[in-house]
């Protein structure tokens, strides 16, 4: 998808507009076609991807569909998830706080114990459905087309949603719908076996390899195995926008298209790595996104869920910590972001990042851990971390590979982005970036103390035994999808 060569942004720049000129264009943009009347809003999450599609330069995948949205909307290049694994990462995007705000931070560790939310912290599916909206979260997507029905939220609630299909709301009412896509999760056993049957399967022999991973063939299938599932996935995105353009709701309906977290594999989900937080935001938004624009704003996904508000006409809670990042009322970029990872079902784990367009602070909070703590749900899940185990104990991996299965970590972990984009060069004890790890540092103890970061206290032991659960959840969730049944 070549469309995007030339952005908005660069255009403005060659043009020798000013910066704040180029800001209100690209971000107040213009105002909806027809004011007046509500927009719905229908929000596509797929699981566990970083932005592996054809239009953010990823060679190899067959992602027409996303990437035609991508050339009418806009292409956010900077997205991020505040937590890199589900539940966190659900919870945060339902409510539009940092799951560590909200005390949803351990992965699953709120089945059992009937936790709420804090008082005033509500899902927008109640201010959107106080606005008058129907909210749905789908599971009869398209003709051929299930969403999973995931809501993974780590709180007790009632009624998160309406119904199962905005085909259910009242006539003339306006609605926002949810819809988990979970044919990129693993195992990728639907999505290959589509694949397949599309001629579409990616060659091993073609794939490009992290350096962080051994050039081996294991690893080049699996990376492979995983760049299958975005053909099956792009496929059933674009059923699902023809059935929008089928029923007259493509050009009254807000598409915003995004991963709930990045990729499955070592150095992705469950860490604060680019592989686990980056994840893909497609926007096409009638009468405001332009077609073909690339954005290079930070956002986070809890900034969509305030967008959605504005976009339906509510007021963005003050408590709120999304903002809106697009539209009428969008407010200035943000100038960092922060995800946060904590304890995912039996293993123990409190890290933080954050992140600018040039750098990324880490700080682990269990240095004496290795990044590699036992765990069954990745042991089970992420054939390559056995692998590398073994070539570690072999003596078989480079400087660079080795740094994951270290014994212990740095307890600061600074990259600069630009120059190290795959972050295998920790420059945290370097002199001359010690300006940069000491105003990362100072930005991450101010967040944590402003919004009360809840990782720093302990966890109550029956939080901490319903987590455990968490572990057989997931392997549930693994299970190659039955053909034609919920994948
Ligand atoms: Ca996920």
């Amino acid at each position: 998808m070549k469309a995007c060569t030339l952005t908005r942004r660069r255009f403005v720049k060659a043009a020798g507009l000013g910066a704040a000129a180029m800001a209100l264009q690209d971000r107040a943009a213009a105002a909806p076609e027809a004011p007046g009347k509500r927009l719905n809003v229908l929000w596509v999450m797929s699981e566990d991807i970083s932005p592996d599609i054809g239009c953010y330069g990823t060679p190899l995948v067959h992602t027409p569909n996303l990437d035609r949205l991508a050339a009418e909307g806009t292409r956010f290049a900077h997205a991020f998830c505040t937590a890199p694994v589900c539940s966190p990462s659900r919870s945060a995007m339902i409510t539009g706080m940092y799951q560590t705000t909200i005390g949803a931070h351990h992965h699953r560790s709120h089945r059992k114990d009937g936790y709420r939310l804090p008082e005033g912290v509500r899902l927008i599916t109640d201010h959107l459905r106080d606005a008058g909206y129907y909210t749905c979260n789908v599971t009869t997507a398209a003709p051929g087309v299930r969403g999973s029905g995931k809501t993974d939220f780590n709180f007790q609630c009632e009624k998160p949603f309406d119904g199962t299909d905005w085909k259910d709301r009242k006539e003339g009412q306006p609605f926002f719908a949810q819809l988990s896509l979970g044919v990129t999760h693993r195992s990728w056993a639907g999505a290959r076996a589509w694949a397949k049957q599309a001629g579409l399967l990616v060659d091993p022999d073609k794939v490009k390899v992290p350096p962080y991973y051994p050039d081996l063939p294991l690893v080049r299938d699996d990376w492979a195995h995983y760049l299958d599932s975005m053909g099956c996935m792009d496929d059933q995105a674009g059923k699902i926008i023809q059935r929008l353009k089928d029923e007259g709701l493509y050009d009254s309906t807000v598409i915003f298209f995004i991963g709930d977290n990045g990729r499955c594999d070592v150095r992705g989900k469950q860490w604060l790595y680019e592989g686990g937080i980056s994840i893909p935001l497609i926007v096409r938004w009638p009468g405001v996104t332009r077609p073909g624009t690339v954005s290079n704003d930070l956002v986070l996904a809890i900034d969509i869920s305030a967008t959605i508000l504005a976009i339906a006409g509510v007021d963005v809670p003050p408590r709120m910590e999304g903002q809106v990042f697009l539209g009428p009322g969008a407010r200035p970029p943000r100038e960092f972001v922060v995800a946060a990872r904590d304890r995912c079902d039996e293993t123990v784990d409190r890290i933080r990042c954050v992140r600018t367009k040039k750098w990324k602070y880490i700080k682990n909070f269990m240095p004496e851990r290795p990044y590699t703590q036992p765990n069954a749900y990745k042991e089970r899940s992420y054939p390559v971390l056995n692998f590398m185990k073994q070539l570690q104990a072999e003596g078989k991996l480079s400087a660079v590979q080795a740094l994951f299965m270290a014994p212990t970590r740095p307890p600061e972990e600074l990259y600069d982005l630009e120059a190290d984009p795959y972050e295998v060069s920790n420059l945290a004890a370097r002199p001359e970036h010690q300006e940069t790890l000491k105003s990362l540092r100072a930005i991450l103890e101010k967040w944590i103390k402003d919004t009360d970061d809840k990782g720093q206290y302990p966890e109550k032991p029956e939080a901490a035994e319903g987590g455990l659960g968490a572990a057989s959840a997931e392997k549930k969730a693994d299970a190659p999808p039955a053909k034609g049944k919920k994948k």
